[in-house]
């Protein structure tokens, strides 16, 4: 006996990775529905070996599906999460807008699956944002060992981080340079992405930081540990898939390089790349369809009693949004709606 699955947003980058994850890792599925918003409605989506043909959000009735894998923006879940909560259906939200809720738990399996059962509160669980969700990968086993006291993170994220509107603007203002007359004006990016980099990600709060930073700093208090403290700059680049993070690690113990990098070998989810020779480090390229954090560069901080740096990668369309999610349903499953 299965699941009966809804994936909301299907045609979206990240709907289309949810199914496609669903389906590679053998999600006991007894029923799938593909939902997408009017514009989109009919679109024919991938399950496996399957097509599916899209159905209507809202018209959708969830009354007796068990989970809802949800991809469609704040706004679209602000009207259907409730809908679909009230109907007995659990979400697994990736929009941002239930994240920082106190009775809507925050989780990454490899970190906090224990929190899970506070499911029960609003029938919602949500999925952090990509940025956050590989730190805390990495971080986890590291604050286990030597309790962390501060991160200074500098991200390098990818345009599909911004939609497919952010991918072709990547792809077009690129053939543009090179073409005279047919130059690509930023739109979805605030300047020119080719060949740039923006220190701009989401938009800018009263003390100068940007949402996407301080969604780092609050994410990783609520799911790692209140105590951690985060400061983070986050910088688009122009790669299409893979999220890049430079991460300076404090720490309450001396932890050292030998002995982090032995942790994080053994940790879930995590694969270390760390040969100090040209191209014994990952890029993210290297990443894109992968399940895993993968951690580079791992070394000591000398300008710090305690301190360590290492760079972190991964597939952000993947482990930044929906093989989280799926990795929520399966923690759901095994834990909470058990079946069969
Ligand atoms: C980006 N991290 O790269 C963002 C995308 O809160 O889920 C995901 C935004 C979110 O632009």
């Amino acid at each position: 006996m299965g699941y009966r699955v809804v994936v909301a947003g299907a045609t979206g980058n990240v709907g289309r990775e949810m199914l496609n994850i669903l389906a590679e890792r053998e999600f006991p599925v007894e029923e799938i529905a593909a939902l997408a918003s009017r514009k989109s409605l009919g679109t024919e989506v991938s399950f496996g070996d399957k097509t599916l043909t899209t159905k209507d959000l809202d018209t959708f009735d969830f009354t007796g599906w068990d989970i809802a894998l949800f991809a469609v923006g704040s706004d679209a879940t602000k009207i259907y999460a409730p809908k679909a909560a009230a109907a007995g259906c659990v979400v697994i939200d990736n929009s941002s807008l239930y994240r920082y809720d106190p009775q809507v738990p925050l989780i990454v399996p490899e970190v906090n699956a224990d929190a899970i059962e506070g499911y029960k509160a609003k029938n919602i669980i949500a999925n952090p944002n990509c940025s956050t969700a590989q730190m805390v990968v990495a971080l986890k086993p590291l604050h286990d060992r030597a309790r962390i006291k501060r991160v200074v993170v500098s991200t390098y994220q990818s345009v599909s981080g911004a939609g497919k509107a952010g991918i072709d603007e990547l792809w077009n203002q690129t053939k543009g340079i090179y073409v005279p007359g047919q130059e690509v004006e930023p739109s979805k990016f605030t300047k020119q992405i080719a060949f740039n980099v923006i220190p701009h990600i989401d938009s800018f709060m009263e003390d100068g930081s940007t949402k996407e930073e301080w969604k780092m700093v609050a994410e990783t208090k609520k799911i790692l540990d209140p105590k951690v403290k985060v400061t983070a700059t986050c910088v688009r680049v122009p790669v299409f898939v893979g999220h890049s993070e430079a991460i300076n690690i404090e720490f309450e113990d001396f932890l050292d390089e030998e002995e982090a990098r032995d942790i994080l070998r053994e940790a879930p989810g995590v694969l270390v790349v760390d040969k100090r020779e040209a191209g014994g480090y990952i890029t993210p390229v290297e990443c894109v369809g992968d399940y895993a954090t993968y951690i580079s560069r791992i070394r000591q901080d000398s300008t710090l009693d305690n301190g360590l740096n290492l760079w972190c990668v991964s597939d952000n369309l993947r482990k930044g949004a929906a093989l989280n999610a799926v990795q929520i349903a399966e923690v759901l499953g095994n834990r909470c709606l058990k079946k069969g």
